[in-house]
This record gives C-alpha cells, sequence and structure tokens, in this order.
C-alpha cells in the first residue's frame, strides 16, 4: 500500500486536513482554506503563494493537493512508510519494518525540515565541507575523496531517533508532525570521526559547540537555513560522533541527507546534520535556526498539561531518554490458547545503555524479564526476545518496558507534557488476542 496525502486527501480529506494543518477544515465548503493562516500554511505545502487565492472558489481542493495521477512514493524510501506531511516531506515506518536488527537504508525515517537539495544537482565528486566559525585555528575545506583518504574509516550501528518521536500521543496535541513510535532508527553509519577533522582544523582553547550547515533551502524559498543544530564539544569530540557517507554500506539515500551527514548517536536526531557542507566551531552555544526559542527544548522543570511556557524556561535536550520498542509480532497478533507468543523488539537509552528488558501482559501490575543483547557498540540499539504464556482466551496487551543502566524506566503512560510535544518514550504496547 503506497500511502501518501494526495491519496488521502482523495479518500479521507477530513483527516488529510488534520495531518497538514493540525485541525480540520469544513469538508464541504473547505471555508478553513480561505482563512489568512491556513492560505499562509498552505502556500507552504503547494511549495508557493496561491497568487490568486481571493478568486479561489469555495468548496475546491486546490490540484497541488489533491488527486495526483502519479501514486506517492518517496524517492529511494520503502513503500510503506507512512508519509506525514510531503513538503516538507516527513514520512516514519510502522514498528514491524523496524524489525531487523539494523534498519533498512529505505526504511529510516525523513524528517526534513527544509526543501533538499536537487537529487540531480547533487556531485559527490565535488561535495566539500568546509570547517571554520570563531573558535576555529583556521577555515579549512575537505572534499569527499579527502575525507575518506585522510582520516580513519570507520563503521559504527548508531541509533538516530527524533526529539519528536511519540508526538501523537501528547495530549493537549502538540503542533508538528504527529509521529507515531517510528521516527527511529539504527544503521552501521561508515564514515570518519568528527573529532578527526576537527582536530585536523585546530580548535581554539574557548571552542564550547559546533553548529552544521547543510544544502537543503527554507521552505518559503528565503536564504535562511531551514534548520542549523549542534551539540557541546564535548559529545562532538567523542569516539562515536561521526560524519558519515554511507548507510549499511550503501550510499545514503537522497533523503536522508547523500552525499554527507552528521551521525550524533544517543541525541535528538536534530543534531545530526543531513546534506552537511559547512560545520563552525563556536565560542557559545551554537545560534542557528531551530538551536534557540522552543525549538528541540523541553521546560528545564515540569509544568501542567496545555502550560505556556518562556523561552527562557526551556532547556535544550540533549540525551535521549530510555525507550524501546516490540518490532515482532504486528498488534493485533492472534494465537491459540495454549500456545506461546514469541516477541522481539530494540532498546536503546541515548548516551547510557540498557540494563533490563521486561514485559508486562497485566497492563503493568506484573513485570516478567526479557532476554537483552549487548549494544553492538556504544550507542547502537540492543535487540530483546521474550516468550509469553497467557492464562486463558481473551484480549490481552504485551507492553514492553526498557531500563537504563542508571535505573530508570520507561513510564507506563505518557510522559511529562511539554510545549512542543518532544520526549515520548512511554512503553510501547501491542494488542494480542488468545482464541
Ligand atoms: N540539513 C538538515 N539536517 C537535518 C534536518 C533537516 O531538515 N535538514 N532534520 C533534522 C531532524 S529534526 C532529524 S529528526 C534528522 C532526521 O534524519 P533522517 O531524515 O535521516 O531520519 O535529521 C536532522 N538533520
Ligand atoms: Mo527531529
Amino acid at each position: 500500500m503506497k500511502k501518501g496525502i494526495h491519496e488521502l486527501y482523495a479518500k479521507d480529506p477530513k483527516k488529510a486536513d488534520e495531518l497538514l494543518w493540525g485541525r480540520t477544515a469544513n469538508p464541504l465548503t473547505r471555508r478553513g482554506f480561505l482563512q489568512k493562516s491556513a492560505l499562509a500554511a498552505m502556500s507552504l505545502a503547494l511549495g508557493g503563494r496561491m497568487v490568486f487565492a481571493r478568486h479561489f472558489p469555495e468548496g475546491l481542493i486546490p490540484a497541488g493537493l489533491a488527486f495526483s495521477e502519479e501514486p506517492f512514493e518517496l524517492p529511494g524510501k520503502h513503500p510503506e512508510l507512512i508519509v506525514l506531511n510531503d513538503r516538507p516531506v516527513n514520512a516514519e515506518p510502522p514498528a514491524y519494518l523496524l524489525d531487523p536488527a539494523q534498519t533498512p537504508a529505505d526504511v529510516l525515517f525523513v524528517r526534513n525540515n527544509g526543501i533538499p537539495p536537487e537529487r540531480n544537482t547533487i556531485n559527490p565528486a565535488t561535495w566539500t565541507l568546509t570547517i571554520e566559525g570563531e573558535s576555529a585555528r583556521q577555515k579549512k575545506s575537505y572534499t569527499l575523496a579527502e575525507l575518506k583518504r585522510r582520516f580513519e574509516n570507520v563503521s559504527l550501528e548508531l541509533t538516530l531517533e527524533c526529539g519528536g518521536n511519540g508526538r501523537k500521543e501528547y495530549n493537549p496535541p502538540a503542533k508538528g508532525n504527529q509521529w507515531s513510535v517510528g521516527a527511529v532508527g539504527c544503521a552501521a553509519w561508515a564514515g570518519v570521526r568528527l573529532r578527526d577533522v576537527l582536530q585536523d582544523v585546530g580548535l581554539k582553547s574557548d571552542a564550547v559547540y559546533i553548529g552544521y550547515y547543510g544544502k537543503d533551502r527554507h521552505p518559503n524559498g528565503g536564504p535562511e537555513a531551514p534548520i542549523s543544530r549542534g551539540v557541546p564539544i564535548q559529545k562532538a569530540m567523542e569516539a562515536e560522533s561521526l560524519i558519515a557517507w554511507s548507510i549499511n554500506e550503501q550510499e545514503l539515500p537522497w533523503l536522508n541527507g547523500y552525499p554527507l551527514r552528521l551521525v550524533i548517536g544517543g541525541w535528538p536526531a536534530s543534531c545530526s546534520g543531513k546534506w552537511l557542507d559547512r560545520i563552525l566551531i563556536r565560542n557559545k552555544v551554537h545560534d542557528g535556526p531551530k538551536m534557540e526559542g522552543q525549538s528541540y527544548r523541553v521546560p528545564c522543570e515540569p509544568v501542567a498539561p496545555g502550560a505556556k511556557v518562556a523561552d527562557e524556561d526551556m532547556c535544550i535536550i540533549e540525551s535521549m531518554p530510555v525507550k524501546s520498542l516490540i518490532t515482532y509480532p504486528k498488534s493485533g497478533a492472534m494465537i491459540r490458547e495454549g500456545q506461546t507468543l514469541k516477541l522481539r523488539g530494540h532498546a536503546w537509552a541515548g548516551d547510557l545503555e540498557v540494563k533490563e528488558m521486561h514485559c508486562s501482559i497485566d497492563f503493568g501490575q506484573s513485570w516478567q524479564p526479557c532476554q537483552l543483547d549487548k549494544p553492538a557498540n556504544r550507542l547502537a540499539w540492543q535487540h530483546w526476545r521474550a516468550e509469553l504464556s497467557f492464562p486463558e482466551k481473551g484480549y490481552y496487551e504485551v507492553w514492553a518496558r526498557a531500563t537504563d543502566s542508571k535505573g530508570i524506566m520507561q513510564p507506563m503512560l505518557v510522559p511529562g507534557w511539554n510545549p512542543k510535544g518532544y520526549l515520548n518514550n512511554a512503553c510501547h504496547r501491542i494488542a494480542v488476542k488468545v482464541v
């Protein structure tokens, strides 16, 4: 099944509106489209301002959104990805596609804040990465070939999870992509260590942060970068922080940053700049777009659901919290009475390791231990499995709960509400019927 926003408009316009606009327009008159704010948002989705908007008839759906002739498919990506938004592109796999130990390149979620560089304009032979900034000892550029030749090539399994993964469950709802559980993946990334390159350039003693820039463009067509984030120098200098050109021994998919990207495992994936062409070494916390304000930040102290929080009371998200997924079976599995159910999945814990994995079939009243593997390397997700018995026929849910090396467990239900809907690490659950 190919799912796209165009198809969804044809089948279920109300749902499509909710996905695109975060609310429901009147499905008959589509009056919502004609409101000023909706028009502004619509120009984003259409890829340009609707010039004669004042003449656009009530009751019509813009042809740029609806009834596309072509089946909607993301180039280089698995056809079963769920497309949350197509301008910019945001798509996630259902949990069962994340079953392999290493996430296949075409399955890895896509989170774009802007318009990627056009595929046919990208030439890996001439691609350069420039390092500069007030705390760089010099400005220096490297071609892709130079990076490959001059620095030790390393391959590591690293977990990337969008800070907003799980946002869909927050109430009151948070604006933004309504990620379910699939904005996460762990693959074998090959490249060079960010620190080797930074050291080759030379860092001044006042260096505290790095910031990345990529070749994607702002959706409004302006010159500002759609996103430019970074990490503190200590994180940048870790042996696992990579400048990567390959995933699972293939080139990067276009939508995941071809031909070069950062991979900063364990931190919000927004730190892992795609289509990477510039890194700044900063003498202060990087101040690029989406580093400041409320982006990728949570209240420094817990707040009541729905509360407004001042920018100065929001803190930058660093290591992601402990979390796990059930990747087999699919929710809705059926077994016969007396049979056992085999389950498996992955667990990860930001900068930490997962120490224990448990499952419950009684909504968290009791927990049984699962078998848990060690990570392939630091910051890789860990595989787990279990075999469960059920006392009698009926409907059950299996809940999975990981515990990190500091003893912190996933919450059973959605954790602390926050304005932008980040860091939902509630236990994943699937439905199981015993018949
Ligand atoms: N240049 C650039 N880098 C970017 C982004 C982007 O929009 N542009 N999105 C960031 C965010 S918010 C996430 S979650 C990850 C997603 O990486 P993926 O699309 O390869 O899964 O890329 C990050 N790096
Ligand atoms: Mo993200």
